[in-house]
């Protein structure tokens, strides 16, 4: 009887395991959560990513994009949990809302850091693609989420009721922040007083005045918000560069063919690299090339020229005061160096040195 019993536990196991081959069905429907509206660049870089999963797998991978953070009740900093736990199968998602699970991810969130070399992009770019890219990769899927591929955000700008050029400027303005530590510490170490809003209660809040600026990129959410609607100043200081992480719940990925994870994987490669125009657009023709060949050119092709059309004013501080916001916020790099690990900001510095 024993061996019996022995024997279906070690078929079931077999069964279970699948010995790497068997997978369960697939399920209907995919859950792709995003945090802000289907118009944003990542709104629109999910259902790019989405459109072409189904069409590579025959339909077999159906991802439906949910966007204005409805998978989480509007709660942006609890994605991670939720895609971890498997009520959120798939996310395009800015390393900001996963930072409080994820200290690793405040790296690109270190106000003027990656921003501070010459060349921005490259700076991004060589981060992902380094030694520096692997350990935030492995940091979260130490956790129990799998990475898949990089997108972007773009620079956060401020864009204030008041014109800002200066520390001076900023002083004692209330600024709709994340609810993410550094980005409490950052501004108040710029000296303005930071309110930690959800992206979904944002926008009522700069309808009514509830704050008197907010810090977020330009085409992939200023525009799409229509920002000169609350606010008329723009400030292009650069201050942080905001990369997206597509990832999907660790079980998830495990049910999936090798060859449809494959699939997925080069549909993500085609998804960074329409992302990454859409962030771009207007910084260097190339993007806007290469969106016409695609046949994906969007609606606005000169987003400062936009910005401009709309009433608002773009400043862009002195270099003397850009010195200022950087020296302002050297205290907040330096602690920050300290939670995230000295070991991932000196790979993250020898990766941008490397790429030069
Ligand atoms: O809440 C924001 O500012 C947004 C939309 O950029 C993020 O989700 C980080």
């Amino acid at each position: 009887m024993k061996r019996v019993l022995l024997c279906c536990l070690l078929a079931a196991a077999v069964l279970c395991t699948g010995l790497g081959q068997a997978h369960a069905a697939y399920k209907q429907e995919y859950k792709l959560s995003v945090v802000p509206g289907q118009s944003s660049g990542w709104g629109m870089s999910a259902l790019f990513f989405a459109n072409l999963v189904k069409e590579k797998t025959n339909g077999r991978i159906n991802i439906k994009v949910y966007c204005n953070s409805q998978l989480m009740s509007g709660m942006q900093t609890s994605e991670f949990l939720l895609l971890r736990n498997g009520i959120i199968d798939f996310a395009l998602a800015s390393t900001i809302n996963w930072s409080p699970q994820v200290k690793q991810l405040n790296l690109p969130c270190m106000p003027f850091f990656v921003t501070s070399h010459p060349d921005r992009y490259k700076a991004m770019d060589a981060i992902e693609a380094g030694k520096s890219g692997k350990m935030l990769i492995s940091a979260i899927e130490k956790k129990g989420v799998h990475f898949i591929g990089w997108g972007e955000n773009g620079f956060r700008e401020l864009t204030t009721s008041k014109k800002v050029a200066s520390l001076a400027d900023l002083k004692g303005m209330k600024i709709r922040v994340v609810g993410s530590p550094i980005f409490v510490d950052t501004f108040r170490a710029l000296g303005a007083n930071p309110a930690t809003i959800n992206w979904s209660e944002a926008i009522v809040g700069f309808q009514q005045g509830t704050v008197d600026g907010q810090e977020n990129p330009t085409n992939g959410i200023n525009i799409p918000s229509k920002m000169w609607q609350y606010h008329k100043f723009h400030c292009d200081w650069h201050y942080v560069i905001d990369p997206l992480m597509l990832c999907s719940n660790q079980a998830v990925w495990k049910n999936f063919s090798a060859e449809d994870q494959k699939i997925l994987m080069e549909c993500a490669k085609e998804m960074e690299r329409y992302s990454k125009a859409l962030s771009r657009l207007g910084q260097d023709p190339s993007y806007l090339a290469y969106l016409e060949s695609i046949n994906k050119k969007p609606e606005v092709t000169d987003p400062y020229g936009v910005l401009k059309a709309n009433g608002m004013t773009v400043v862009t501080p002195s270099e003397e005061d850009m010195k200022a916001f950087f020296k302002a916020t050297q205290g907040v790099r330096d602690k920050w160096t300290k939670n995230i690990g000295p070991e991932l900001v000196k790979a993250a510095e020898d990766d941008i040195a490397a790429a030069k």
